[in-house]
């Protein structure tokens, strides 16, 4: 057989091997499948639930922490987020890790995805500085959650860029690339005899354009049209430097997987008798999803055509000259980004629907931007899809549907694993409308298994309430509730929470099962 040929199956057996370890634990529940209140999911589905570091460690500066970007907006201009608040404390995961290990085990869910903070083991950012502190920090938790049979999924990069790096223009600058692959290989070399699974970038896209295209996500620099295609070029890079050094110095002994987390809403097209809307659907999930998955899934790699052709005419009609705003790729660099993802990371929340922006700019876009050069209105208006306390997260549960079915077509079917999908509220503990969330957005994943999408695995967000950067604590998407004002900050499962541990423990969804509160604090 041909070497490639065999490799290829053995990746693929290594794959399923490590999402089996990560199955829950429970029994398959004794139920009887044919009844139509009961969906079951693949045997080999993994169940999992996320966190990110700076939304729930707290712990800003212990211990010899360094400054991240988060640490330094919040701090400098607490008007940012909305209710004036920051991640100081936050859920003070910092301190109570055991009991957020009791959570996840209660949940029953086999995995457990949280993200690294790179100022709690490098405060400076580079590797000159090591914190012991950090380093035990992740350790212990790991450990705690490898004792109950617990799989850490780690994110190497969750948004929370050393300020000292950020000082030097963060990833618009290009030096960044071996810095972070110096971090992840000290994180990889520390933690990878036990973690298996591993995320190098935690949506790309946000990290670009609401970081540096406008004034949202730190660093804020509201620059449009220029710094986010410099920026998503070095993490495009810097993600195929760590996934490549895993794959030749340390898959074969660590046995694990490494790929990349995106995200999407999906674009419906406004009018579906609308040729323009149409494309103007399809250009959006390029400029958008394609930006960061075309270099890295497509089978001919680079950015998604449309982007090259669209930014490259604008640039010269905006006196750019024959170079345009989006930085080109050498063949080498093609080859070298291309294939380098085990998996398909994606995280979902809402949809919205697309139309084009007509000839006199009304979408009001600055010229050069993102937004100008994709040349499309993005609106929720009109729609009846329902919320529950969010002004941008309406639910449309067929979004799920069409996004995965999307990438799944695009990309010649990847393995796909949802790696975020929750939805926010305002509180309290008899949460039903995050259950009917949940129930339906996993129906949609089902329909899409159904259809040959390859879904191997879906981690709902989030775990508890923490800090949800821009709106800070105002809107919750935890499965527990988490009592700020208490010292221990208090944290109690919600109706959610018990939904969430039956469909982990049973791998099926079950319409019929609406527990109450009763006071317990036992899931199922
Ligand atoms: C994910 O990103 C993050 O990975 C996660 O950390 C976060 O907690 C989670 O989603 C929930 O937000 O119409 O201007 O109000 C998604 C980031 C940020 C997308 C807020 C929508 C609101 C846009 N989301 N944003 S606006």
């Amino acid at each position: 057989m041909h070497a490639n040929v065999l490799k290829m199956i053995l990746k693929l057996a290594l794959l399923l091997l490590v999402l089996e370890q990560s199955l829950c634990y429970g029994q398959p529940a004794n139920f009887n499948s044919t009844m139509s209140n009961i969906r079951r999911f693949p045997d080999f589905f993994m169940w999992g639930i996320g966190t990110s570091a700076y939304q729930i460690e707290g712990g800003w500066n212990a211990d010899g922490k360094g400054e991240s970007i988060w640490d330094y907006m919040v701090h400098k201009s607490p008007a940012k987020i909305l209710d004036n608040t920051n991640g100081d404390v936050s859920t003070d995961s910092y301190h109570q890790w055991q009991r957020d290990v009791q959570m996840v085990k209660d949940l029953h869910v086999g995995t457990y995805r949280f993200s690294i903070a790179w100022t709690r083991i490098l405060p400076n950012g580079f590797i000159h500085n090591v914190s012991q502190a950090g380093i035990d920090y992740y350790n212990n938790l790991i450990d705690e959650l490898l004792k109950y049979n617990i799989k850490p999924m780690v994110t190497i990069y969750h948004w929370d860029m050393p300020q000292r790096l950020q000082e030097l223009g963060g990833w618009t600058n290009p030096e960044i690339i071996p810095i972070f692959k110096e971090y992840a290989r000290l994180v990889i070399e520390t933690f990878g005899d036990r973690v298996k699974l591993w995320t190098t970038l935690n949506e790309p896209w946000h990290v670009c354009e609401y970081g540096y295209g406008v004034d949202y996500m730190a660093p804020a620099y509201n620059y449009p049209g220029i710094p986010s295609y410099l920026c998503a070029h070095n993490m495009l890079k810097a993600h195929a430097e760590v996934v490549h050094m895993y794959r030749d110095e340390y898959q074969e002994r660590m046995g694990g997987r490494i790929g990349i987390t995106m995200d999407s809403a999906w674009h419906e097209p406004k009018n579906s008798d609308s040729v323009e809307d149409h494309e103007a659907s399809e250009r959006t999930m390029q400029f958008y999803l394609g930006w960061f998955a075309h270099p890295i899934f497509s089978k001919f790699g680079n950015y998604p055509k449309v982007m090259i052709k669209r930014i490259r005419a604008l640039s010269k009609q905006q006196g750019f000259g024959s170079r345009s705003r989006l930085p080109e790729f050498t063949p080498e660099e093609i080859q070298r980004i291309k294939g380098t993802a085990d998996f398909f990371g994606i995280n979902h929340y809402t949809s919205y629907l697309v139309t084009p922006n007509d000839a006199n700019n009304t979408g009001n876009f600055p010229i050069p931007s993102w937004n100008h050069d994709m040349d499309v209105i993005n609106t929720q208006e009109g729609v009846d899809w329902p919320t529950s306390g969010s002004k941008w997260l309406r639910v449309y549960p067929k979004g799920m549907y069409n996004l995965l079915m999307w990438i799944h077509r695009e990309y010649d079917a990847p393995n796909i694993i949802v790696t975020e999908n929750g939805v926010s509220d305002r509180g309290g503990l008899e949460d039903y409308a995050r259950v009917d969330y949940h129930n339906h957005y996993l129906s949609a994943v089902l329909d899409a298994i159904e259809d040959g999408a390859n879904v191997m695995g879906y981690i709902g967000w989030s775990l508890m309430d923490s800090f949800e950067w821009k709106v800070g604590y105002a809107e919750k998407f935890g499965l527990y509730h988490v009592n700020f004002s208490s010292p221990e900050r208090t944290r109690t499962p919600k109706i959610s929470a018990k939904v969430f541990a039956n469909i982990c423990k049973t791998n099926a969804l079950d319409w019929n099962y609406r527990p109450k509160l009763d006071g317990t604090t036992d899931l199922v």
